[in-house]
């Protein structure tokens, strides 16, 4: 495409413009009354989303790929089938180095964007029952995504797990608390998945954290003081929550991450994973969805 842009709008307000991004890569930039956003279809990975008056929303890490076959580091990588590690295969599934097709976009009269996104049949594919993976964005003065999985088996159940696992900019990781996982328990990754539960109203960083948090479809916020902004996540159809902040030694090992840039993120993520995984009957559709709105403090 080079440098051309191609718009996609009608005669509402909001406005859709097809280009190359980084790495040449095809992406959708989405302008609103409120908002700018800006997706990726490889991966179908929201990279961008700023309100007006705000700072961006997502952390994307200076030293990201933008590559085939190869995540993107930052902003909202999609997980599926699987979440982590699967023996002989790559972490976190194959849905976020795939290119995922545009099936639909509809700016709404009242200056909302959706876009519908689908991941095209893929060899990774072939050992799970025939499903469809659609994605539902819609940008407006929040950011509202939808992961629908069908069944198109007549008669295998699909089992998977998903997860959006969505990079936050903060101000300073150090002046940032989450708030909405009290009494829930987890898997401790830093302790070799043991398994413990919250006794703290609010969780500050001082070090690696990386936990699965199951049974929960609480609300969760971020606070934080540094930028002076509140970020609240609100889910359906997701019964875990997944806090990571991968500290000094790990962004050293992580060639596709700044070292200094944990100072600057906090993963706080929304799926099923693990015992929470989806065991979806034939014709049926899951539904994970995820609100991301902001307030300031
Ligand atoms: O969601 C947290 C986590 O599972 C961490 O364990 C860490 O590995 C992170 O995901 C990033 O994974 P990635 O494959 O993107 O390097």
């Amino acid at each position: 495409m080079g440098d051309a842009k191609v718009e996609l709008t009608t005669n509402a307000p909001g406005k859709v413009t097809f280009m190359d991004g980084c790495g040449d890569l095809p992406m959708l930039e989405v302008t609103t009354l409120w908002s700018t956003a800006e997706i990726y279809l490889h991966g179908a990975h929201v990279t961008h989303f700023r309100k007006q008056g705000e700072p961006p929303l997502l952390f994307l890490s200076q030293c990201s790929r933008f590559a085939e076959q190869q995540p993107i580091r930052g902003g909202i990588p999609v997980i599926f089938p699987w979440f982590g590690a699967r023996e002989g295969m790559a972490q976190h599934g194959f849905a976020r180095v795939k290119l995922w097709e545009l099936k639909e976009f509809a700016p709404a009269p009242d200056g909302s964007v959706s876009l519908r996104l689908r991941l095209p049949d893929v060899p990774e594919g072939s050992s799970f029952p025939p499903f469809t993976a659609d994605y539902i964005l819609t940008v407006n003065d929040a950011l509202t995504l939808q992961l629908a999985v069908t069944n198109n088996s007549p008669d295998e159940i699909l089992s998977f797990e998903n997860c959006l696992h969505t990079y936050f900019e903060v101000g300073d990781i150090t002046a940032v608390s989450i708030q909405g996982l009290k009494g829930a328990s987890y898997l401790d990754k830093v302790a070799g998945f043991a398994q413990k539960t919250e006794m703290d109203d609010a969780i500050r960083f001082g070090s690696e954290i990386d936990r699965i948090y199951l049974n929960t479809s609480e609300p969760v916020e971020i606070i934080d003081t540094r930028i002076g902004r509140r970020i609240r996540i609100e889910k359906q159809g997701s019964l875990s929550t997944v806090v990571w902040n991968p500290w000094i030694s790990k962004s050293q090992q992580m060639p596709d991450f700044g070292n200094e840039e944990y100072e600057r993120m906090v993963c706080v993520e929304s799926g099923n994973v693990a015992s929470n995984m989806v065991k979806l009957p034939p014709g049926e559709t899951s539904r994970l969805t995820v609100k991301l709105s902001t307030s300031m403090l």
